[in-house]
């Protein structure tokens, strides 16, 4: 299986070239399902240790289902095959680049979540087009065992997000074990509440968003994943479902440039346009960076070839 990695503000993404299953074609959402329920081997295989890293998230590449697109992608981590991915977009835009199969310009992604925009400026830098996103539902009260009443907005920006602002743990590297544990409790109760979707869709991410006094930073998140790691990026998808909240309640305006941080530092320039629906259409600029590539190898008597599964 042939696999390029690289990292967009730290959080890793492994572009699958070729070795992945058979998803039988049709559309990338048919596709994805069938990954989901069919492949559960795969996405441990490739994103579980020894070959993964936590944090990792796969782009699996699918042939485009748009006539303009330059390529389909399927993004999942070690325990869900999810809608969209900002970071991911970034990284696998220099990925293709570092490949020679695109130059700096503008190109289209067919994703799950729908066709996203990507403008590669140069070998690093990206600006990610991302699908309309929309605040779901605001102020949504929640009880959870051991932290009390926690109020949230759910938001969709190609996944579906519980945004927590402020942020009542102080969103700092010190802290990630804590708000690790407390993301996970709000997920697991937002959740037994029933679903927040249209089509039964869940909170697959929760989201710590924290004000920061910096003339250079607007805002720091802390993301929690499907797989229980934390983004090391400021996430793409949560960036865009948190514009949508902004823009609902009258908080930014279109055009305006913010800037969000990840709780390890890394940086994304974000901003809206009015979408057709009601909601947002968010840019995500960030850096991301290629670091290696390989062939992954599945031994059949290797023990772990299917990755290491607690
Ligand atoms: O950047 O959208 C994102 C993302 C989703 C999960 C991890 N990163």
């Amino acid at each position: 299986m042939h696999v390029i990695d690289s990292h967009t503000g730290g959080e890793p993404t492994r572009v699958i070239l070729s070795g992945g299953p058979d998803l039988g074609g049709g559309s990338i959402e048919a596709q994805a399902q069938r990954l989901a329920r069919d492949h559960q081997d795969f996405l441990t295989a490739v994103l579980a240790e020894p070959r993964g890293q936590p944090a990792m998230v796969a782009a699996l590449l699918v042939p485009p289902t748009s006539p303009d697109s330059t390529t389909g992608v399927i993004y999942f981590d070690v325990a869900a095959v999810i809608g969209m991915c900002g970071h991911g977009t970034m990284g696998l835009a220099v990925t293709l680049a570092h490949l020679g199969r695109i130059s700096p310009g503008t190109h289209r992604f067919d994703t799950r979540a729908g066709q996203v925009g990507v403008e590669l400026h140069d070998a690093n830098t990206v600006t990610v087009r991302n699908i309309e996103s929309r605040l779901v539902q605001a102020d949504v009260c929640v009880d959870v065992p051991g932290l009390g009443t926690v109020t949230g907005d759910i938001a969709y920006g190609g996944n579906w997000f519980y945004i927590i602002e402020p942020s009542p743990l102080a969103v700092a590297a010190a802290n990630i074990r804590a708000l690790t544990d407390q993301a996970v409790a709000i997920r697991d109760a937002v959740n037994a509440q029933g679903p927040i979707g249209p089509h039964g869709e869940v909170v697959d991410h929760v989201i710590f968003q924290q004000d920061v006094r910096d003339a250079a930073v607007d805002s720091r998140s802390f993301v929690l994943c499907p797989d229980d790691t934390y983004d090391r990026s400021p996430c793409g998808t949560g960036s865009s479902g948190r514009l949508a909240c902004l823009a609902a309640k009258g908080l930014l305006a279109p055009g305006m440039t913010i800037t969000h941080e990840s709780v390890i530092g890394s940086r994304f320039e974000v901003s809206y346009q009015p979408g057709l629906s009601g909601g947002v259409i968010p840019t995500l600029r960030g850096q991301a960076h290629v670091m290696a590539e390989a062939n992954l190898l599945f031994h059949p008597t290797d023990p772990f070839a299917k990755g290491v599964i607690l």
